[in-house]
Formats: structure tokens, C-alpha cells, sequence
């Protein structure tokens, strides 16, 4: 495993972190998922819950949004913690690598069971890919996911269709 930080996480906690797949893996073992396919069967790797990193930074009571970045790709989602709070994961790692890109790493978060992109807050966009800061806030924060049909339909094409 590398030293390499995988992953920032800032804001409403405690203790602000800047973690790598060693730390990410080190988390309590009650809150790891070894195989993302039991979640939802066509996603692999290991998975950490959204529980366990919160109470790894000390989350505030203040924090009341979550915002998901992902850098590589200037793709940004902010949604309701309390939305996501008892089911959003964080998929890091395949075997002792990082989460490849094709499956949207190094981190990607993950809500199982989403609303269709556009219908609902807590939607298939939000489950941000090539995530690389979480950043937790009393209002709202950055969030540029499509809001229409033809914006979505463009993003779907950049990436290659689906
Ligand atoms: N960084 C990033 N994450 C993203 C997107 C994106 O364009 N960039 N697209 C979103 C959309 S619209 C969808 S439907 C899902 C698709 O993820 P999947 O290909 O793993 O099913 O990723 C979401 N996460
Ligand atoms: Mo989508």
C-alpha cells in the first residue's frame, strides 16, 4: 500500500484528515464492507461506510450538508447529510490497490439504492466518482450535477455513454 492521500476530509469535524489507502483501510473493521458487490451486485471492491469516516473526523452536530468533490473531473454534488447518513459508502480499494478509474476511483461514493439522476436530492449523479474531498458545512455547498435531461444525456456521452 501506498502513503499517497486518497482522500480529504474538512469542515463541520473535529479532526480534519487527509487520508490514504492505509488509513481508509485502517478504519474499525465494523465498518468496512469487503465486497461491494453485496451492496449492489455489479460493483466490486472494498468499501468503507460514511458512518465510520464521520466518526473518524468527530463530525459536528453543525454539519448539515456533505459535499462531494471530485477535482479530476470538476464534478461537485451537496446533498442532506441526514439523507445520506445510514447508507452511503465509500468504495476505496481493489485488492491492495486504490479503486481503479474505471470503476470510479481512487474513492467513489456509493448509495446503493438511489433515485434516478434528476428525479431526487440523493440521486445516481451524487454517487460522485473520483472523489478526492469531502468537505462538511451548515448550508449547502458547491453542487454543478445536470439539472436537465440534455445536460445529463451531454455528461453521459463525455464519458462514453450509457
Ligand atoms: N466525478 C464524477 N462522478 C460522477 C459523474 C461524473 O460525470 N463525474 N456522473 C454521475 C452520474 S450522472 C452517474 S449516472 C453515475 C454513473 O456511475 P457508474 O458509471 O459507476 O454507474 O456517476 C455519477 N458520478
Ligand atoms: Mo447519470
Amino acid at each position: 500500500m501506498t502513503d499517497d492521500i486518497l482522500l480529504r476530509v474538512d469542515g463541520e469535524v473535529d479532526q480534519p484528515a487527509e487520508l490514504s489507502l492505509a488509513d481508509l483501510s485502517a478504519i474499525d473493521a465494523a465498518y468496512q464492507v469487503a465486497d461491494a458487490g453485496t451492496l449492489s451486485p455489479s460493483r466490486r471492491g472494498v468499501a468503507v461506510s460514511l458512518e465510520g469516516l464521520l466518526l473518524l473526523v468527530g463530525v459536528r452536530p453543525s454539519a448539515k450538508f456533505i459535499t462531494l468533490h471530485a477535482s479530476a473531473d470538476d464534478f461537485h454534488a451537496s446533498v442532506p447529510l441526514e439523507a445520506v447518513r445510514g447508507q452511503g459508502y465509500f468504495v476505496y480499494r481493489l485488492g491492495e490497490q486504490p479503486l481503479p478509474a474505471s470503476d470510479g476511483g481512487p474513492v467513489r461514493f456509493f448509495i446503493p439504492d438511489p433515485d434516478a439522476c434528476q428525479v431526487g436530492e440523493v440521486d445516481e449523479c451524487a454517487n460522485v466518482k473520483f472523489l478526492d474531498h469531502v468537505e462538511l458545512t451548515e448550508q449547502r455547498g458547491h453542487d454543478n450535477r445536470p439539472t436537465d435531461e440534455e445536460q445529463h444525456a451531454k455528461l453521459h456521452e463525455s464519458q462514453g455513454g450509457e
